[in-house]
């Protein structure tokens, strides 16, 4: 009796926990600015990385990150990305870079990529997102 009571409580315990569980974040995101949104520069970017063991995830190995496109296009599968202004590495799991850009209309996009910088195909990768700096 005891311990059918210790069960029930145990399971009782670790329901939220269940609950809780979700699927992995397939894809990165930019979580600001937001599309369309009108911004003053600086511009603080944050992004949220796709989970590790989602499956786009699978097989990028350890070392790989985020590249931050500004103002650019995604590259091809088996490219390197560049490392300038405008393709922003965060390398150390940065999840926040802070970008000075000119006024205007300018966009922003993640894609994962290699420890070696490289894109492959199919690299978990957001949305672009288009905003304005007045
Ligand atoms: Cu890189």
């Amino acid at each position: 009796m005891r311990t059918a009571t210790a069960l029930i409580l145990l399971g009782l315990a670790l329901a939220p926990v269940a609950a809780a569980q979700q699927a992995p974040t397939a894809q990165p995101a930019i979580l600001s600015p937001t599309e369309g949104a009108t911004v003053a520069s600086p511009v603080t970017v944050t992004v949220k990385p796709a989970d590790a063991d989602s499956p786009g995830m699978a097989g990028m190995g350890s070392g790989a990150h985020l590249h931050l496109f500004v103002d650019s296009k995604l590259p091809t599968a088996g490219s390197m990305v560049p490392m300038d202004a405008r393709h922003i590495h965060l390398q150390h799991g940065e999840t926040a870079t802070t970008l000075s850009l000119p006024p205007g209309r300018h966009t922003v996009q993640v894609i994962e990529g290699t420890m070696g910088h490289t894109i492959t195909a199919g690299a978990p990768h957001s949305d672009l997102v288009t905003f304005e700096v007045k």
